[in-house]
């Protein structure tokens, strides 16, 4: 079995990347697809998974590295589950997570529905040159709450996990980084491919 000392981290978002880096062990060589002048891939598939699978067989072939991609989003329940796959196009379409956020408070004052369920869903492929792939999911069901905090990254403010006080965005980054979605998808990941390690 081929260890694994060096892996391309294939996503474009810095919070990702910074995230997915500090849960790999410290001795794997971790690779972003800037150094490589890799663009992104179109995500044309209609679920986390197919985009999840997306990016990495992309980036893999681009590079002919080991690649570990993620997809997530946040899904509210009052809203049909809406972002969700949408998660980066909507703050896209409003200039920013900061508007995005506004928009999705608004959304969901009008819904009427007094229900502020929501998750964080990751799902995490990894994808070998040869073909092998394995992907693993993972979701944290919260809140939708008033914008809090400045830590983290995209919606983290308007996310408050369940049994907390605070949102991910007033969290420190290592209480987050150890209980968010990708933390869960991760672990479940590790469990199969820790023999690599
Ligand atoms: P890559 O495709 O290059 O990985 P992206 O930002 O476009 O980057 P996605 O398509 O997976 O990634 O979109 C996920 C969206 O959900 C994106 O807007 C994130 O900022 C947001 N998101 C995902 N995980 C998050 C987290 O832990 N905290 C806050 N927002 C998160």
């Amino acid at each position: 079995m081929k260890k694994i000392n060096q892996i391309l981290i294939g996503t474009h978002n810095k919070g990702k990347f910074k995230e997915i880096s500090d849960l790999l062990p410290k001795k794997i060589k971790k690779i972003s697809p800037v150094e490589l002048n890799i663009e992104s891939p179109i995500e044309n598939g209609s679920t986390f998974i197919e985009n999840s699978q997306i990016k990495a067989h992309f980036f893999c072939k681009k590079s002919n590295l080991l690649t570990l991609s993620d997809d997530s989003g946040l899904e509210v329940e009052c809203l049909n589950n809406e972002p969700g796959i949408y998660s980066s196009r909507l703050a896209d379409q409003y200039g920013g997570f900061y508007n995005a956020m506004i928009e999705i408070l608004k959304r969901v004052e009008e819904s009427g529905k007094k229900n502020t369920k929501a998750k964080f869903v990751s799902v995490l492929t990894i994808q070998w040159p040869d073909g092998k792939k394995i992907s693993e999911t993972g979701e944290i069901i919260g809140n939708i709450s008033k914008i809090r905090g400045n830590n983290g990254f995209g919606y983290d403010p308007i996310f408050m996990p369940i049994g907390f006080s605070q949102t991910f965005g007033e969290m420190n980054y290592k209480k987050k980084l150890m209980m968010d979605h990708r933390f869960l998808a991760y672990k479940k990941l590790e469990s199969k491919i820790k023999d690599y390690f």
